[in-house]
């Protein structure tokens, strides 16, 4: 049999959970770009859950769409299965999970069900629908696992020592990817990514947290920012750069584990320094524990009319502390680097101002608004 020439080649189909999310929402504009099909599986809502995504999503009826969204949770095996056997993808990318270290404290069972158990459910999938051989699995592990830290900087293979439920989940997940991988063949791996961010972090990050509340402050929307450990140490990169890598961890000859990382550590007090900073405001940490604050020490420029010398922007919180904390993680990318060719393209302070250009843009049109008599809900952080 002659193969036609002009046959275009048929493109490749990825399914991502967790597509709604920041990384879901970035991976899935870089594989359309690379000409995929791509379908994301999206958690039921009583609201829309799509603003991450709206801009890429393409009306069905419309010929040769190739953004597809459909309902489904990483903790039903039979939805799960289910889009998998219509979807049949050539690479998966499972990204869903209940993602906040401080929320898997309060809620540990459902955690574990999504974060650990709904990665052993997808891996079944594959396996009862006979894809092994066709479909590749990339997993979301990070470097919570390394928690209570073993060695400085951290790689591929340092010990684990998880300090939270989520991040015990994160454990098995990362476990039953190499079994299945070693028990069944399965092109199957992680990436253990560190910290990254961007414009479209949870506004309940840290980083997110401290852009969004500074430019609400600076716009008269909030008065002071509570937060927890300031002294924590995190490796932060852009989503981005991360997601990319994601993607070139399935397209080698043979599944490996991957430390995605900058080796680059910053504090927390460092990083509201800097979005501040992207403000006009100079701050001054005064006082230690819970009664440290940061007070204004001169504004500059029209980014922040709201703010004067002299007021507290930034004061602890007690509630914000975990029962176990992550003191400190930074990363050893070497790997990715030389095997993949991996280096990360958009550095901390870039990024940082990124996120609080954005955010500004959004606290001003929020202060018109309230200017000309409109209600608007900035959002609750519990
Ligand atoms: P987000 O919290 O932004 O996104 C999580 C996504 O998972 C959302 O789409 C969310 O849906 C979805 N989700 C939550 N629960 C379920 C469920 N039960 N069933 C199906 N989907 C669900 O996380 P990120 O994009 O930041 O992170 C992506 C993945 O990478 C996560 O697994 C995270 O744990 C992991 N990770 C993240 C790092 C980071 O620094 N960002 C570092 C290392 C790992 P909805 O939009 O409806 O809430
Ligand atoms: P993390 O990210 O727990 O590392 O998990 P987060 O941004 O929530 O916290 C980073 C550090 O900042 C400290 N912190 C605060 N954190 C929050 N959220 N709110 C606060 O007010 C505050 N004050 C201080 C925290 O104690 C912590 O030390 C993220 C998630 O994306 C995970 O899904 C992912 O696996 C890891 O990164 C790598």
């Amino acid at each position: 049999m002659t193969t036609n020439p002009n046959a275009a080649a048929k493109p490749k189909v990825a399914l991502i959970t967790g597509v709604t999310g920041q990384d879901g929402s970035y991976l899935a504009e870089l594989l359309l770009e690379k000409g995929y099909i791509v379908h994301g599986i999206k958690r039921r809502s009583s609201q829309f859950n799509t603003q991450r995504v709206d801009h890429i999503y393409q009306d069905p009826h419309i010929d040769n769409a190739r953004f597809h969204l459909h309902y489904g949770d990483l903790s039903d095996s039979t939805n799960l299965i289910r889009i998998v056997q219509d979807t049949q993808p050539d690479e998966i990318y499972n990204l869903g999970a209940q993602s906040h270290v401080a929320v898997s404290f309060e809620s540990p069972e459902y955690t574990a069900d999504v974060d650990g158990l709904g990665t052993l459910r997808l891996l079944e999938a594959i396996r009862i629908l006979g894809l092994e051989k066709k479909t590749r699995f990339y997993q979301a592990s990070t470097s919570e696992l390394y928690g209570l830290v073993q060695e400085i900087p951290q790689k591929e293979t340092t010990p684990f020592y998880p300090r939270s439920p989520y991040a015990v989940a994160k454990l098995y997940a990362y476990w039953i990817v190499v079994n299945y991988r070693e028990a069944y063949g399965m092109y199957a791996c992680n990436g253990i990514l560190f910290n990254h961010e961007s414009p479209r972090r949870g506004e309940t990050f840290v980083t997110r947290k401290i852009t969004r509340g500074l430019a609400n402050i600076a716009q008269g929307l909030e008065s002071c920012l509570y937060m927890g450990n300031l002294d924590s140490l995190r490796d932060w990169g852009h989503a981005k750069d991360y997601v990319r890598m994601q993607w070139m961890m399935l397209q080698q000859d043979k599944p490996e584990d991957f430390v995605i990382a900058t080796g680059v550590q910053y504090s927390v007090r460092q990083f509201i320094d800097m979005a501040a900073k992207e403000l006009g405001i100079t701050l001054a940490f005064e006082g230690t524990g819970i009664d440290e604050k940061a007070v204004v020490r001169t504004v500059d420029g029209d980014k922040a009319p709201a703010v004067k010398p002299g007021d507290v922007l930034v004061q602890i919180d007690p509630r914000y502390f975990r029962p176990a904390e992550v003191e400190t993680l930074l990363g050893d990318p070497s790997k990715a680097k030389t095997k993949l060719g991996w280096v990360p393209q958009i550095a901390l302070q870039e990024m940082v101002t990124e996120m609080v250009v954005s955010d500004l843009g959004e606290a001003k049109r929020h202060a018109l608004l309230k200017t000309h008599g409109y209600h608007i809900s900035i959002g609750l952080e519990i």
